[in-house]
């Protein structure tokens, strides 16, 4: 048999000026954020090491129902310490761009859609809009039976696990490992990805599925990969353009670059 012809890879003009042209000719662009989107801010991410309150314990060990099933006292006391820090913690410059860009495609008859990883809430605390939450929210709580919201207090809960006024336990309304995830959440990411002239995957390792396949799904429609993060990730060598930087340094530096200097309003 004659050998197989060597497969096309494909273009990989690791230039920032490549990933400015795509955006400033982009109509649609769909951006897949994760926790490195939101490490200037100060959360940590999941798997960059633990502060030292939970050096002790494996994130990976800690998302998942089993975990929660044996011990629900350490586990929502690990997610309710991670909601007060986000909570406290501030969206970032990088969060800040992505409401300009989504501004910005909008008043050119486009659009910015938001797929994040991320459960902080912090794209909607800056202002962007119809974020689409694939892991859920760790501010919202239900109910582990009936699925109830319950309210959250402003600062910690005073059990744990924290129960309903029924006195149902509570979980974090996140997304664990072998759950599915929220059927219009991946809806709506689906669609987005399959509609972007552009997708750019932000502070994500692009290990966790169905979430990662997303970047799979834009570049097979033909839309423009550019991946932001100052690391290898999985995502690395099936991107078209890489920006080796942090999100809060590159993302205005790209939007500028793209529309100019913000100018006030
Ligand atoms: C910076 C930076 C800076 C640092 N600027 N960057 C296909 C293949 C193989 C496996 C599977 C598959 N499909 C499904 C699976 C199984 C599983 C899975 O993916 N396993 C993998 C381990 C392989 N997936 C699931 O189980 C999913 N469910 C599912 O598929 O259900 C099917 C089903 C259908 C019907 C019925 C029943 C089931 C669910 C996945 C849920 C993931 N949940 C978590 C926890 C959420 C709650 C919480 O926060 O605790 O989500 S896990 C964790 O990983 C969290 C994150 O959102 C997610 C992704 O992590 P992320 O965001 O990429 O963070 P890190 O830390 O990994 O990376 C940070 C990055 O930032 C790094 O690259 C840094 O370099 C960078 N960085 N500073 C920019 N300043």
């Amino acid at each position: 048999m004659p050998p197989e012809p060597p497969t096309q890879p494909r273009p990989s003009p690791t230039s920032d000026t490549a990933a400015v042209r795509a955006i400033s000719e982009a109509r649609c662009v769909a951006v897949l954020t994760g926790a490195g989107m939101s490490a200037e801010s100060g959360i940590p991410t999941f798997r960059g090491g633990m502060e030292a309150l939970w050096k002790d314990f494996d994130p990976m060990q800690l998302a998942t129902p089993e975990a929660y099933a044996a011990d629900p006292e350490t586990v929502t006391r690990w997610y309710d310490w991670r909601r007060v820090k986000c909570m406290e913690a501030e969206p970032n410059a990088g969060h800040r761009a992505l409401v300009r860009l989504q501004a910005e495609l909008t008043r050119r008859g486009g659009g910015l859609d938001i797929l994040t990883q991320n459960v902080d809430g912090l794209h909607a605390r800056a202002g962007s809009a119809g974020v689409v939450e694939l892991h859920g929210s760790i501010m919202r709580w239900r109910g582990v039976r009936t699925g109830v919201d319950c309210p959250t207090p402003d600062g910690p809960f005073d059990a744990f696990p924290p129960t309903s006024p029924d006195g149902e336990p509570l979980r974090p309304g996140v997304v664990w490992f072998g759950e599915p995830l929220p059927t219009q959440a991946v809806e709506a990411a689906y669609e987005a990805a399959n509609a972007c002239d552009v997708l750019l995957t932000i502070g994500t390792s692009a290990a966790v599925y169905p979430a990662a396949g997303f970047i799979d799904i834009a570049a097979a429609n033909g839309a423009v990969t550019i991946e932001v993060n100052p690391d290898d990730t999985e995502a690395s060598d099936r991107v078209d353009i890489v920006l080796r930087g942090t999100a809060a340094v590159v993302l205005p530096e790209l939007v500028e670059r793209a529309f100019g200097a913000e100018r006030d309003q």
